[in-house]
């Protein structure tokens, strides 16, 4: 079993400061937030980026501000969003991706999110997928519903690899889609195809049951404001570090260490990409 690679959500589109007050939302407050989650055990950031009211964008310069706040003080994988939020267009949702990102996440499929529809058809999917093999950019398939784990193979089968492996993300627990109980997570675990790396998160509630079963599975671990905001029910999490901590306190005590930034490239076969 190889190192643990723990993902930090740390922003999101729909977590708010009134939420959680700790959230991290200026290009400086991020890469603070990044550093510190890197010193906690975490070697990847899951990053969305907000404007000046603190309201989600994906405007390239937005990003390219977080990028530069983050790289100043870590070498964190960095894996931009292009899930962006609710409503937003494909190709709002695309900007990112001219940074050259090392990753980014692609959803395979509309999902209920709430009150709302996460919306990703055919060829919108289809559209962010070839443009991340073009340029070389490795995809974190994230999987709200089963089905979506289909689409994302269709892809490969029709337009040919993007990189080496397949990482994938099984995000449980959004209300409206698939919850976190451990035998929703077996059985996606049970389809990814040999070669895979595969990670999970549980919103809200399903934050520990999830990432238990993750860590008895030999899989990895996303956390962070985006998908949770408290540490035990009730209690806000001081920061993302202080849920980035438990995680790799736990781990270690079950004799497996996390990975640095550097090592999870090594697991996830980043850069070997020729494109
Ligand atoms: N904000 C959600 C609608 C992603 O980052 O790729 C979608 C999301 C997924 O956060
Ligand atoms: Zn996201």
């Amino acid at each position: 079993m190889h190192k643990l690679i723990i993902t930090v959500a740390g922003v999101g589109a729909e977590t708010t400061k009134a939420a959680q007050p700790a959230l991290p939302v200026t290009a400086a407050e991020i890469g603070a937030d990044a550093a510190r989650c890197a010193e906690a055990g975490a070697s990847m950031y899951h990053l969305h980026v907000r404007d000046a009211a603190a309201n989600p964008t994906q405007a390239r310069e937005a990003f390219a501000a977080a990028i530069a706040a983050v790289r100043e003080r870590s070498d964190i994988i960095i894996q931009t969003s292009t899930g962006g939020a609710m409503g937003m267009s494909a190709d709002e949702r695309l900007q990112p991706l001219d940074l050259d990102p090392e990753m980014a996440s692609l959803t395979t499929g509309t999902a209920n999110f709430g009150d709302d529809v996460f919306f990703n058809d055919t060829a919108l999917m289809t559209e962010f997928y070839q443009r991340m093999q073009k340029k070389g950019v490795r995809p974190e398939f994230e999987i709200f519903e089963a089905g979506q784990m289909d689409n994302a193979l269709k892809l490969v089968k029709k337009h040919g690899p993007a990189g080496p492996l397949m990482h994938w993300d099984f995000v449980l627990g959004v209300p409206g889609s698939m919850s976190g109980e451990p035998r929703n997570l077996v059985f996606l675990v049970d389809r990814v195809p040999e070669g895979s790396t595969w990670t999970c998160t549980g919103i809200g509630r399903w934050h520990m049951p999830v990432t238990m079963t993750a860590l008895a599975l030999g899989g990895n671990v996303r956390l962070g404001f985006e998908d949770n905001v408290f540490y035990h029910k009730g209690v806000l999490a001081k920061e993302n570090a202080e849920l980035v901590g438990r995680v790799a306190r736990l781990s270690r005590e079950w004799g497996r260490e996390t990975a640095t930034p550097d090592e999870a490239r090594q697991i996830l076969r980043l850069g070997t990409y020729a494109g």
